[in-house]
């Protein structure tokens, strides 16, 4: 299937690069799953994308919780990533001014040479955009900034209000790839991409074929029906990671993803 007959209205409408080099990679793989690859030691999540590469269509890193991390691992991970045609996303959820956050992205991990997708908060205004698209430019590369419009843990104070604000702003940006919503809450994520309209990307966390409250506050939606609410990525971890079979759990994912999208776009 060609990537404008799966993805419709989204792939006419979608102004960056990034974004059209994700969906023909979901396309190719019949997935819009993102792995949230939470493991602490590089052994882990090599294993990781040698099982679920084929099933993925990018894998989400936090860099900085990888106890035995080491630059020279990292880029066998991100070359071994590239080989498995996954897109790289840094959840690093940078919210300092604008320069500082463009330096964060130097520093030891040195995230802006091999990242493609970071997250951002809004908070300290709409600059730090800015201050993270110099970072990839001052390396010659380019990248997409995901800003988090609504979280998925219980409690959270991204309040509607809020929410209205950095999609506002975040929608007229370039630097912007889209949003993080909540893929626990199907009526909150719909909310959200009328809000969007239907240029930018949506990619939603708190998604699990079991449905329900996870650990410390985590909070966990149907995979189908946060698609069919206007997702256009389930960014699943746990799920995935911690299954007994990765790759089957993997592979799950992905179908029920790409079901919702199928559905979605009829
Ligand atoms: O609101 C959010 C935003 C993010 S990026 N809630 C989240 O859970 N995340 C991330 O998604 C979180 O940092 C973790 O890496 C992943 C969810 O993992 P899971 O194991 O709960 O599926």
């Amino acid at each position: 299937m060609e990537p404008s007959e799966a993805w419709g209205v989204r792939w006419e409408m979608a102004a960056s690069p990034m974004a059209k080099r994700y969906m023909k990679v979901a396309t190719a793989k019949q997935s819009l799953v993102c792995l949230a690859a939470d493991r602490n030691t590089m052994a882990g999540l090599f294993e990781l994308i040698e099982a679920v590469g084929p099933h993925v269509a990018a894998l989400k890193t936090h860099v900085d919780l990888v106890d035995d991390w080491t630059p020279e691992a990292w880029s066998r991970f991100c070359k071994a990533a590239h080989e498995a045609n996954l897109l790289i996303f840094e959840d690093r959820k940078f919210a300092d001014i604008g320069k500082i956050s463009r330096s964060q992205m130097a520093g030891v991990y040195d995230i802006r040479s091999w990242s493609d997708l970071v997250t951002a908060h809004l908070i300290s205004g709409p600059d730090i955009v800015d201050g993270l698209q110099a970072a990839w430019t001052d390396v010659g590369r380019s990248g997409g900034v995901l800003l988090l419009a609504q979280m998925s843990s219980r409690g959270n104070l991204l309040h509607p209000a809020y929410t209205t604000e950095v999609v506002g702003k975040g929608t007229a940006h370039n630097g912007v790839f889209g949003f993080i919503g909540n893929g626990s809450r199907p009526e909150e994520l719909q909310q959200l991409r009328s809000a969007v309209g239907e240029e930018k990307m949506i990619w939603t966390p708190g998604v699990n074929l079991a449905v329900g409250d996870g650990e410390m506050g985590q909070r966990y939606g149907d995979p189908t029906e946060a698609v069919l609410a206007g997702s256009d990525c389930i960014i699943v971890g746990s799920g995935i990671h911690k299954a007994s079979d990765p790759r089957a759990s993997a592979q799950a994912y992905a179908d029920a993803s790409w079901k919702g999208l199928l559905q979605r776009n009829r």
